[in-house]
């Protein structure tokens, strides 16, 4: 998609820039008016939970220098109310002190109350107890869902009001949402959706909030809720405000795509994000842009839903560490700027479109006292456009090895036998019904009698989400399912003894489904279990199964301060078996750079730092390429002292904690690219003739290339310069054909010992032309240390 891209233009600067708090917010079918003033803005997602309030400030203040005026997020009302009626606002559930710190960086909040919010987050959000309320039927014309789901709205939008947060009130927040992404299950609902629908709509308005509501995703939202798109390309793909007096909003703009454990990390390019946001202002009158996610962070503990990795949105602006993520949030932060100039042109002018080729295209807004902006727009996907770009390049270092086995302790998690659990049923039960989700693991227990040895074949069928078979303490077999079918099947040979065999089942969930119609009715856990011997297959799924919730070490909280110091540790040995608990202790690296744990040779489990879950992992989990999906989990500076910080694992599998270390990362090197035809070449017309080029073009700005260390770094050596016809782009390059033999020693000049360093892409700069007739790119590559 390296081919399309937009640029602007923007005479007579109407700019009105105003403070972020307080204020009335109505809206037109242009914009939300803010004290009276249409806005264009920009918003982005950051989810409190999946960061630690002291990363707060700094991804906010990112946020905002990259040209975003708003921050969104959702609520988590699992994390909130976990038992009805018992709140919990505290740590990174503290959303009044999110918002409050974005509040004192002057900027707004869209507060996306859901309380259904999907979101890769475990169940949706919704807490499980709401499993268990008779009757209940969610997100539909169901008398006990709408009980709980008004109490929960009525409990966040009162402590806003409290704290007197909404802009009525002088606060920040000046959107909410309520449901999320409805229409997608509406019709399983049949006629207990549409109901529902103008129910929460009118629930919501009745709150008396004092700001507009939206609903995304929902086409038919009622009035005075807006209904907002979401996706990739709301720019072609949105269907329009179903009011002429709504304005077209884009609650989801991906910034990316969420990951699940065996994918592939796909890139969102930066030109394509930018591209499709600047149509959706061009194209949809589009006046309020979030892009999802802005900073994802971590799914800490088990908050990710099904099959979903614990790193969250890594490839956003802001990477899973807060760290800027180039060239993603510089090409960003461009389009902000150059829409902000214009905004009021934009929001109040009138657009007319001109075809400048066979797919370019311009859009002038033309406003009241003769001013104008433009945009151009390229729709050729296919023909080759660089766009001026600067890259970075993260790297880990590692700082602790965990290699020595004096360091490590262990404990063998206790292997459940039928006789020894106090939960017993003749059938299999299915797991979330029977953990009510206080842990991911279910033992099914059972004793098969057998007359002499054999082998045989035990067959067990699974809703999901992962099974780890043992006979007799033995492992005998796993087996999982993936993100698209939790279902699998594991056929496995199984030793049998003559006399009682123990079957030992664990089944484990990775996360509770987070989307779809009637999530209170979703399965998982075992469905059938048969043993075939000697070609007589033998259906145990009717048959005397115990139950144990939960694992030993779990419920002895090894990975507390308090379990992890108690006696039940033996000395590391090095022959590991499954299901192992191992701890060690480490001293935090020094600095200031993001800590991560590098897992690289373990199997899949959960990690604690400090009695916190920095949440699962799963190494073994191989993508078509052959590698893990993700091996370096984020371990927030907060969570560590100085010294002696307690490391608890809890491995499922048969890793090796002699190959974990403490890592850290950063930022070490940085690129730019800019070539002569870049930036493209603005145009200027005669107001009279607006679809009349003039052939003499105007460079707005000279090319250059600019090279941004990360603080407390500087150049320390230019890895490659050249200025010529270098090959390949900022990943993969070379010198080309023509190259100035001057190029290293210009940069170094120009940027060595320096945090920030501009190089023009000019003759003069280079001591003369190295190839005329050739139009020359400058591309440089500069460590930073
Ligand atoms: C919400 O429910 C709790 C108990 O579950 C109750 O104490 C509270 O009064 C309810 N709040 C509202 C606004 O209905
Ligand atoms: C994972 O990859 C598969 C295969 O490419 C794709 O169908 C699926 O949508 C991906 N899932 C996620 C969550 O990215
Ligand atoms: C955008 O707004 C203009 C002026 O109000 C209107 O003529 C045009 O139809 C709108 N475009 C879309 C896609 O809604
Ligand atoms: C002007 O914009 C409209 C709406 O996007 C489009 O249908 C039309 O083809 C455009 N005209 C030109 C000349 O680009
Ligand atoms: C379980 O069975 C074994 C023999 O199979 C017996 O030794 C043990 O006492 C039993 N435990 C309980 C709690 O019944
Ligand atoms: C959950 O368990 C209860 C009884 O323990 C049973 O009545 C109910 O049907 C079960 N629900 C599901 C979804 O299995
Ligand atoms: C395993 O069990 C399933 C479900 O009962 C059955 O469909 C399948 O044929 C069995 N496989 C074998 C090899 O027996
Ligand atoms: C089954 O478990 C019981 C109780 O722990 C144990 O006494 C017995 O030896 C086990 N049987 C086998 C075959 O391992
Ligand atoms: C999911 O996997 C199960 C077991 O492997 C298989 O029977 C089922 O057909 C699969 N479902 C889909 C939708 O692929
Ligand atoms: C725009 O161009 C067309 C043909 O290229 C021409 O007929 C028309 O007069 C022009 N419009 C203006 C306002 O100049
Ligand atoms: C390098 O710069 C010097 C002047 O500073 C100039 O004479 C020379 O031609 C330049 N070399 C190239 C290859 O451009
Ligand atoms: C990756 C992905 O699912 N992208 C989707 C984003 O949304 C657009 C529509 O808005 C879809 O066409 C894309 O498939």
């Amino acid at each position: 998609m390296v081919g399309r891209w937009w640029w602007w233009f923007c005479l007579l600067v109407a700019a009105a820039l105003g403070g972020a708090s307080g204020g009335d917010v109505t809206y037109d079918g242009r914009s939300l008016i803010i004290n009276g003033q249409r806005k264009l803005l920009f918003s982005g997602s950051i989810h409190y939970p999946r960061s630690t309030p002291d990363m707060w400030p700094s991804l906010i203040t990112k946020a905002k220098i990259g040209g975003l005026d708003a921050i969104s997020t959702y609520v988590f009302w699992n994390l909130h109310e976990p038992q009805p009626g018992q709140y919990d606002f505290s740590g990174n559930r503290d959303i009044v002190r999110f918002i409050k710190e974005i509040q004192a960086q002057g900027l707004y909040v869209c507060l996306r109350i859901g309380p259904f919010i999907e979101g890769e987050w475990t169940y949706g959000g919704f807490p499980f107890w709401l499993h268990d309320v008779p009757g209940i039927v969610y997100r539909s014309d169901n008398e006990p869902f709408k009980y709980h789901m008004q109490n929960f709205t009525t409990k966040i939008v009162t402590m806003m009001k409290e704290e007197k947060l909404f802009a009525s009130q002088g606060g920040p927040i000046i959107l909410s949402q309520i449901e999320n992404e409805y229409q997608n299950v509406e019709k399983a609902f049949h006629e207990k959706g549409p109901p529902y629908v103008t129910w929460a709509a009118a629930m919501a308005v009745g709150l008396n909030t004092g700001v507009p509501w939206v609903m995304c995703k929902q086409d038919d939202a009622p009035d005075p809720v807006i209904n907002a798109c979401n996706g990739m390309k709301c720019g072609e793909t949105f269907v329009g405000p179903n009011s002429p007096n709504k304005p077209a909003i884009w609650t989801e703009n991906w910034t990316h795509f969420y990951d699940a454990y065996g994918n592939i990390t796909k890139i969102r390019s930066a030109q394509d994000i930018a591209y499709h946001t600047a149509l959706f202002i061009i194209k949809k009158n589009g006046s309020y842009i979030n892009y999802y996610m802005f900073h994802g962070g971590t799914n800490f503990g088990r908050t990710a839903s099904s099959f979903i990795l614990t790193s969250y949105y890594d490839q956003a602006p802001l990477d899973e560490y807060g760290l800027i993520r180039q060239p993603k949030w510089g090409h960003l932060k461009e389009l902000h700027a150059a829409v902000k100039l214009c905004s009021q042109t934009i929001l109040n002018g009138v657009q007319t479109n001109f075809t400048l080729g066979a797919q370019q295209e311009a859009y002038v807004y033309r406003g009241e006292s003769g001013e104008c902006a433009a945009f151009l727009v390229n729709t050729d996907g296919t023909n080759d456009v660089e766009v001026s770009s600067q890259f970075s390049t993260r790297s880990t270092q590692i700082a602790v090895k965990l290699g020595s086995a004096d360091i490590w302790q262990e404990f063998n998690e206790v292997i459940p036998v039928f006789n020894e659990t106090s939960l017993k049923s003749d059938s299999l039960l299915e797991q979330m019904n029977t953990t009510k989700d206080v842990s991911d693991y279910l033992w099914y227990t059972a004793t098969y009698e057998q007359a002499e040895d054999s082998q045989a074949v035990l067959n067990v069928s699974s809703l999901g989400h992962v099974l780890r078979a043992f006979v007799n303490g033995k492992l005998i077999g796993s087996a999982h399912g993936n993100h698209k079918n939790y279902s699998f099947t594991l056929e496995s040979n199984v030793p049998l003894n003559s006399g009682t065999n123990n079957i030992s089942l664990l089944s484990n969930m990775v996360g509770l489904q987070d989307s779809g119609a009637y999530l209170e009715k979703k399965a998982a856990g075992l469905t059938s279990v048969s043993i075939k011997d000697n070609q007589v297959v033998k259906d145990l799924t009717n048959y005397s199964w115990g139950y144990q919730v939960g694992l030993l070490g779990e419920r002895l909280e090894l990975y507390t301060e308090k379990g992890s110091s108690g006696p039940q540790w033996f000395i590391f040995n090095s022959s590991s078996k499954p299901l192992t608990w191992y701890k060690s202790k480490f001293d935090a690296p020094e600095g200031s750079d993001p800590v991560v744990l590098n897992l690289r040779s373990m199997g899949k489990g959960q990690a604690w730092i400090n009695g916190n879950s920095i949440g699962r992992y799963w190494i073994s989990f191989l993508t078509s390429a052959g590698t893990p999906s993700q091996t370096e989990y984020h371990i927030p500076r907060s969570f560590l002292k100085d010294r002696d910080n307690q490391l608890v694992l809890f491995e499922e599998e048969t890793g090796d904690p002699l190959g974990i270390s403490v890592d850290t990362v950063s930022i070490t090197k940085v690129c730019g690219y800019v070539s002569a035809s870049n930036p493209p070449p603005l145009i200027s017309w005669k107001q009279s003739t607006p679809n009349q080029t003039n052939n003499k073009s105007l460079h707005g700005r000279r090319p250059k290339v600019q090279l941004r260390c990360p603080p407390k770094r500087r150049i320390s050596k230019v890895l490659f310069a050249s200025f010529g016809s270098p090959l390949g782009n900022c990943q993969n390059y070379a010198s080309g054909s023509c190259h100035s033999s001057n190029s290293t020693a210009v940069v170094e000049k120009a940027c060595l010992g320096k945090r920030l360093c501009t190089v023009p892409h000019s003759y003069k700069k280079f001591g003369g032309d190295p190839c005329p007739g050739i139009q020359k790119s400058l591309l440089v590559e500069v460590q930073c240390q």
